[in-house]
């Protein structure tokens, strides 16, 4: 192909993304001007990919980590030939449009997953690698091979200074994922100007102290960029890092280099300049040139054929292994394979007092074999968190098959990571650390929930009731930090047996991620809780233990608090009193069900409700009512052992007992 040719294609991404930003009024022309040289190589020359089905299992992943530069994004699928019409590039960031200011997960038009916030694409692309590793370590066989593709990404300066980066990286780094190639964005400006201000370590260094193979090009010259990303693909022990060192705003002749051409339109005069300098004859905006059409174009037909090579492997492994085909058939559509819920336990009184961590451990190992894509591991905590899966080994290196996956201390990076895995299918990813480094996670558990990944969290060490380690290790306001996210079901169950309900519907739920929120201390085991699952923790709240008559009173509690409520009805029951107990591990599957179920549960005439949970009151008037009472913790916590905090902050059955009566006078 001509100089020429390459370069009117170039310079055809370039112009698409500076009309795009410019009739949006908004957006970042910069940073796909500057990266059109290295994309346009990635996209026309290495990248496997099938425009006509973007979720092929084996296919290449991209990752636009540098979100913000979406129009590149958006301008390279619509040139390649997905299904995202040149209307959509000029509805950029509109009402509607399928081309929003950041990529958002959407793999019917091929976009891989959502990226914006900085260093999460990074991080979600290890994510994918690990996936690809262990799904090629378990079905891969000597003769044939279906996965073998490659992770790209293209990230910038603010993704390499965010530090779930760095957590990646080193990770990733750790467990020589060597079919990463991530393309670094190397123009040394960012939002307030030179990367001089604020970024000035040896990046190349770093990332080879980290275990990276690590290659610099000029990111404008296209033969040297072809030979490295060549390169690149043949190291197969280490993550690639190609440093492309680049012109942001390239072509303008009064922005380029500068942050003025980072987050705003270039403007109608800089426009006109930019593509009087790049050679740019066309008129209109929003031009493709019919050559350079024809160019992008192919890869139509040679994502068909690549496609169709593979499916041709795949019937060839269906063929010598008709059960692991169908298994992984099964998986890739998100069914879990048949009767794996008789292998969930359940639990009697006799088998407690019982902490939900150590029960959720139980029903982890319990179904393991059943769930042969049940992978996951701990921030360091697994001892703690009780995650570890026996007898299926580590996933390291030299071990890619091994289920356990050890995250190090590195939640942050965890987060994204299960996001990478849930999003490239056919995985059932977990993370455990303790609650209230929750926070540690949040920006990945926000995106797991806005992509609607099916992703597991393992947060254990609860509440206050950790005791000793004191306030820093005590989570208060995790529990409404967490409830506060849309679409992140949160579950806090109350004993052993609603702990392995809560491990079924997270794992059945296909549609957004759930978080199990479980107990360090031992709780005793309740008769009541072995009931159906569907009766019990899938309804979100349901009445545990019922007065025979009409009840004057409801007790409402979560987690650990059931049992302290359970006891306070016996006191009560003791001065005649009914009450019913409704135990509510999740108030997210509880504003699910129907309104009449709700007011079965809380009928709407029992106003005396005293709600009991060790954290913030906040959001807990919604259930009690206006007359109704919390009692709950708008404090931090402190360091003893628990049962003196109980005695200290009345969480014992005598004053929710006593607090309760004062809602009956
Ligand atoms: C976590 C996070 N913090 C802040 C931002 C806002 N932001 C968008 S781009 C950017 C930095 C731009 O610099 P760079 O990453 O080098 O991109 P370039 O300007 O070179 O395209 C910032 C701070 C963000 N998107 N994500
Ligand atoms: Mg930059």
């Amino acid at each position: 192909m001509s100089a020429e040719l390459d370069q009117l294609c170039v310079n055809t991404i370039r112009t698409l993304a500076m009309d795009g930003v410019q009739k949006a009024k908004s957006g970042h022309p910069g940073m796909p001007m500057g990266m059109a040289d290295a994309a346009y190589v990635l996209w026309t020359r290495f990248l496997k990919h099938n425009p006509a089905n973007p979720d092929w299992p084996n296919r290449d992943r991209f990752v636009l980590s540098a979100g913000h530069g979406s129009m590149l994004l958006y301008s390279l699928l619509h040139l390649i030939g997905y299904d995202l019409p040149l209307e959509e590039l000029k509805s950029f960031r509109q009402w509607g449009s399928l081309t929003p200011g950041h990529p958002e997960y959407d793999l019917a038009h091929g976009v891989e997953t959502t990226t914006g916030p900085l260093g999460q694409g990074f991080a979600t692309g290890v994510g994918m690698a690990i996936a690809q590793a262990f799904l090629a370590a378990t079905f891969n066989k000597p003769d044939v091979a279906i996965f073998d593709h490659f992770v790209y990404a293209i990230c910038s300066d603010g993704d390499l200074m965010e530090g779930v980066s760095h957590e990646a990286a080193s990770l990733a780094g750790h467990l020589g994922l060597g079919k990463i190639i991530y393309l670094y964005d190397d123009n040394e400006i960012s939002i307030e100007g030179s990367t001089d201000l604020t970024f000035t370590e040896d990046v190349p260094a770093r990332f080879r102290a980290y275990g990276w193979h690590v290659q610099e090009v000029d990111g404008h010259d296209r033969d040297q960029i072809d030979a490295a990303i060549r390169v690149a693909q043949l190291e197969t022990e280490r993550p690639s890092l190609i440093v492309c060192h680049t012109h942001i705003g390239y072509g303008s002749p009064n922005k380029q280099d500068t942050a003025a051409s980072h987050g705003a339109p270039l403007g109608e005069e800089e426009v006109q300049l930019t593509k009087e300098e790049l050679d740019w004859s066309y008129k209109r905006p929003f031009t493709v040139p019919k050559q350079a059409l024809e160019v992008f174009r192919q890869a139509v037909d040679a994502g068909k054929q690549a496609q169709a090579e593979w499916d041709k492997t795949f019937e060839q492994y269906e063929k010598a292994y008709p059960e692991e085909a169908a298994l992984l058939e099964a998986l890739w559509a998100g069914d879990l394979p048949e009767g794996w819920t008789d292998a969930l336990p359940t639990f009697t009184p006799d088998d407690g007092p019982l902490a939900t961590r150590k029960a959720s451990g139980a029903v982890l190992n319990a179904i393991a074999s059943k769930l042969p894509t049940l992978i996951g591991g701990s921030a360091d905590l697994a001892p703690s968190t009780n995650t570890l899966l026996k007898g299926y080994g580590d996933f390291q290196k030299e071990t890619p098959a091994g289920r356990n996956l050890r995250f190090g201390v590195r939640e942050h990076a965890m987060g994204s990571i299960l996001n990478g895995m849930a999003l490239y299918g056919g995985l059932l990813p977990y993370g455990a650390t303790f609650f209230v480094f929750s926070d540690y996670m949040r920006p990945a558990v926000r995106l797991a929930a806005l992509m609607e990944q099916p992703v597991i969290y393992v947060w254990t060490h609860d509440s206050v009731w950790i005791g000793e380690d004191g306030p820093t290790h005590q989570p208060i306001e995790h529990l409404a930090a967490v409830r506060a996210i849309p679409n992140l079901v949160v579950i806090r169950p109350a004993d052993a047996n609603e702990t392995a309900a809560a491990w079924r519907v997270a794992l059945e739920r296909r549609e957004g991620p759930t978080a199990l929120v479980l107990t360090r201390q031992s709780l005793p085991i309740f008769v009541e809780t072995k009931r159906n699952y569907a009766d019990t923790v899938a309804r979100g709240a349901y009445v545990l233990v019922d007065s025979s008559g009409v009840p004057s009173l409801i007790l409402i509690a979560t987690g650990s608090e059931v049992s302290v409520a359970l006891g306070a009805r016996d006191l009560l029951a003791e001065k005649g009193i009914a009450v019913r107990v409704v135990s509510m591990p999740s108030w997210e599957l509880f504003e699910a069900q129907s309104d009449e179920y709700k007011a079965s549960v809380l009928p709407p005439q029992v106003t005396a409700r005293l709600a009991i949970e060790a954290g913030v009151s906040l959001g807990w008037h919604k259930y009690v009512g206006p007359e109704g009472d919390v009692m709950c913790l708008d404090h931090f916590g402190a360091s003893a052992p628990y049962k003196v905090l109980m005695e200290e902050w009345g969480f014992t059955p005598e004053a929710v007992a006593k607090r309760a009566l004062k809602l009956l006078e």
